[in-house]
């Protein structure tokens, strides 16, 4: 297949690096038309009874103009406060049968405008692949994780199954929803309990084990907005299911940690803020989450002035 990776960070440059090893052409497109390929190493996890993982050297063209619309997939791995500017400029130099894929944490990249602008298929993806990358050539996939996909639009329902297969030959395991919408809030929820609160406090995942009652309270406010959505679940579902990635990324710094910590712009609106748009919609008081979005973009524009 002719795939084009829109965004060439680490999670990028992983799928990148495996869908190349598997066979398809692929490039890479990046904001700044850089003509050179994107070259790069790619570390696999280790296994248990090795020190390091398998490194592999890829070579990826990028940003040709006749690539991206004979493309058959452009796969989005841009965060999604990137998506809109970089995906709708290219919309009509791509195919109309060229399936589209969002692979971001949060939600709400796309207005419902820009949504009704898309007529090629468009699919969403959630995956907790972990990827780094260490040096401006090297990334590291730091963990296996799963990836989840879903149609956004009925042309994208089409070509569920066909994209499906592909991104899981590579990358194993994706599986294939209906409906993507309860997978997103249930990793929407997770991310805004877990990134604000280690952003704020510079503080690895696992630092938030201690914290039941603050977790509990957002936990709350967020399964009554999923509620209100349509999304049956109780607080204590979601605190379990928190308690566990905070379990299994005990080590981890998050990815809001991260953007705040190098003083770049974090996806708060797109986690907690896009909670909170879909609370004031539904005249839901949200107060917790309310307060570690005001902290963080106090942060952010203290950044910003510096
Ligand atoms: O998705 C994550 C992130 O950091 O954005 C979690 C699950 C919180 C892991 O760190």
């Amino acid at each position: 297949m002719k795939i084009t990776v829109l965004g060439c960070g680490a999670v990028g440059q992983l799928w990148l690096g495996y869908l190349q090893a598997k066979g398809h052409t692929v490039q890479g497109w990046q904001r700044i038309a850089e003509a050179a390929p994107v070259h790069f190493t790619l570390q696999q996890p280790s296994e248990p009874d090795s020190a390091s993982g398998q490194q592999r050297q890829y070579q990826v063209p990028c940003n040709d103009p006749h690539h991206l619309a004979s493309s058959d997939c452009l796969l989005v791995t841009l965060k999604a406060g990137a998506v809109a500017p970089a995906l709708l400029p290219l919309l009509d130099k791509l195919s109309a049968s060229c399936a589209i894929v969002l692979l971001h944490n949060g939600m709400g990249s796309l207005s419902e405008p820009q949504l009704a602008q898309i007529q090629q298929p468009l699919l969403q993806g959630i995956t907790s692949h972990g990827a780094l990358r260490y040096a401006p050539h090297s990334v590291r996939h730091t963990g296996y994780g799963e990836t989840h996909l879903g149609a956004l639009n009925a042309a994208g329902q089409t070509r569920l199954d066909a994209i499906t297969d592909v991104l899981n030959a590579a990358l194993p395991p994706v599986t294939a929803h209906t409906d993507i919408r309860p997978r997103l809030w249930h990793k929407l929820a997770v991310n805004c309990a877990i990134n604000p609160l280690t952003a704020l406090q510079q503080c690895r995942n696992g630092a938030l084990l201690s914290q039941q009652a603050e977790l509990q309270a957002l936990c709350g406010e967020t399964a009554a907005v999923m509620n209100a959505e349509g999304i049956a679940v109780s607080a204590e579902q979601l605190l379990v299911g928190v308690n566990q990635v905070i379990q299994a990324t005990a080590e981890n710094f998050s990815s809001m940690h991260q953007d705040i910590t190098l003083q770049r712009a974090s996806e708060i609106d797109y986690i907690t803020g896009y909670l909170i748009r879909r609370a004031q919609a539904h005249g839901l008081a949200v107060p917790h989450h309310q307060a570690l979005y005001a902290a963080i973009k106090q942060l952010e524009s203290a950044h910003a002035k510096r």
